[in-house]
């Protein structure tokens, strides 16, 4: 018998990820979609499409801040395994946009473990917790699962209200609750608003003259970027477990933001050179003297997350888990997806 799977989030990127990973293992896959003006299934109309997935891929209309429809869905899809991956996860938009935020990515959380242990509290389930909890402090690095939590963004308060209420489901309940505490990655499916994506489609268009600059907030932060493909299956692993627990998912590598814009430069074969300092930082074409990035404090936050640096260890120990795409790799698998969208409109 297939095991079967409900993912809230299927239409984001990792849940476009996931969903390849669990159909390739045999899974029943549902998910939730949000109503949208526009298809809104871009990232797994691939998968809808696939003749192979025809009556293995189900999509049911939902939202996180409907209990009755969630309810209604763990009742009618009743799966082995939920992965709750739906939020506002943006964190720069969670600052305008807090009690929003509260509502979908904490209280959300609770709407569907309430569901799940008034139906069937032996359901599986995955929360997609975060590396925003650490705060980036730098003096915590690297962060582990034991590192205190200490939210900086209307995201990561409503992060923590997730995290917690997985763990206290688990221990009041019996529940296998996991939390996976993941440091950012991405892909070629990455949402345009976060950097790296921005940096990679910015450079494809400016290779293909219709983009003259990217303008860009804090070029300090440092992040421990990895490739998502990679931390889905780390998601899954933690519900193959005998027991439940909280894992950190990480490359335990980190790089600031200038570094990633210097590397996908590099990619197209351009080396920047820095002049200024602050706002008034500028990054040119060694080359030619062309402007190609500055800086604008339009994309700067009221509270800045400094360094994330992840220690993997207790998942590569008891997961089995390891990161395989590199940096440098991982850029060049975006670079070349932006590139290829451009080619030819040039
Ligand atoms: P994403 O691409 O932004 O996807 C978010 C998903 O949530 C989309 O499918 C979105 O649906 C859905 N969603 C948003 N609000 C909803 C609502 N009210 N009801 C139902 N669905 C809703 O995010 P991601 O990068 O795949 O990340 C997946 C999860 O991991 C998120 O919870 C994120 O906070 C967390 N996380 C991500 C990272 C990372 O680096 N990527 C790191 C740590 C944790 P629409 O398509 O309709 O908008
Ligand atoms: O790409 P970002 O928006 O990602 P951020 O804030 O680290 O959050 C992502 O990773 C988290 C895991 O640690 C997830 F929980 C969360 O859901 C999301 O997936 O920003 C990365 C860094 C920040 O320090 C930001 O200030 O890049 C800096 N930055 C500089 N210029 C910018 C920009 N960020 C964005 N989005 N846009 C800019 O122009």
């Amino acid at each position: 018998m297939s095991k079967v799977a409900f993912i809230t989030g299927i239409t984001g990127q990792d849940g476009s990820y996931l969903s390849e990973l669990l159909l390739s293992k045999d899974y029943e896959v549902h998910g939730i979609i949000r109503r949208h003006s526009t298809s809104g299934t871009e990232k797994i109309d691939h998968i809808l499409d696939d003749r192979r997935f025809s009556g293995k891929f189900f999509l049911h209309y939902g939202d996180l801040t409907d209990s009755n429809n969630l309810t209604a869905l763990i009742r009618k899809i009743s799966p082995d395994e939920v992965y709750s991956l739906a939020a506002q996860s943006n964190v720069g938009t969670s600052f305008e946009i807090p009690e929003y935020t509260a509502e979908v990515t904490g209280v959300g959380t609770v709407r569907l473990l309430e569901a799940i242990r008034q139906i069937n509290p032996k359901i599986k389930f995955y929360q997609a917790s975060t590396s925003e909890l650490f705060g980036g402090l730098p003096e915590t690095a690297p962060q582990s699962e034991t590192t205190p939590f200490h939210p900086r963004s209307p995201y990561a308060v409503a992060k923590l209200y997730s995290y917690w209420i997985t763990v206290n489901y688990r221990e009041s309940y019996g529940m296998f609750t996991c939390n996976g505490i993941l440091f950012n990655h991405e892909s070629p499916r990455r949402g345009t608003d976060f950097v790296t994506r921005k940096i990679t489609l910015a450079i494809a268009k400016i290779m293909a003259g219709k983009q003259e600059k990217i303008s860009l907030g804090n070029l300090n932060a440092k992040r421990d970027w990895g490739f998502a493909g990679d931390y889905v299956e780390g998601m899954w692993r933690m519900l193959q477990q005998d027991k439940p627990d909280d894992y950190v998912l990480a490359t335990g590598e980190t790089h600031t933001v200038r570094e990633f814009v210097e590397a996908a430069f590099n990619e197209v074969d351009i080396k920047i050179e820095w002049k200024g300092t602050g706002v008034d930082e500028k990054g040119y074409c060694a080359k030619t003297g062309k402007l190609l990035v500055d800086v604008d404090p339009k994309f700067f936050r009221p509270a800045e997350v400094d360094l994330l640096l992840g220690d993997p260890t207790k998942a590569e120990k008891n997961l089995g888990w390891r990161r395989k795409v590199s940096f440098k790799e991982l850029i060049k698998i975006m670079l070349d997806s932006d590139m290829a969208k451009y080619k030819g409109e040039i």
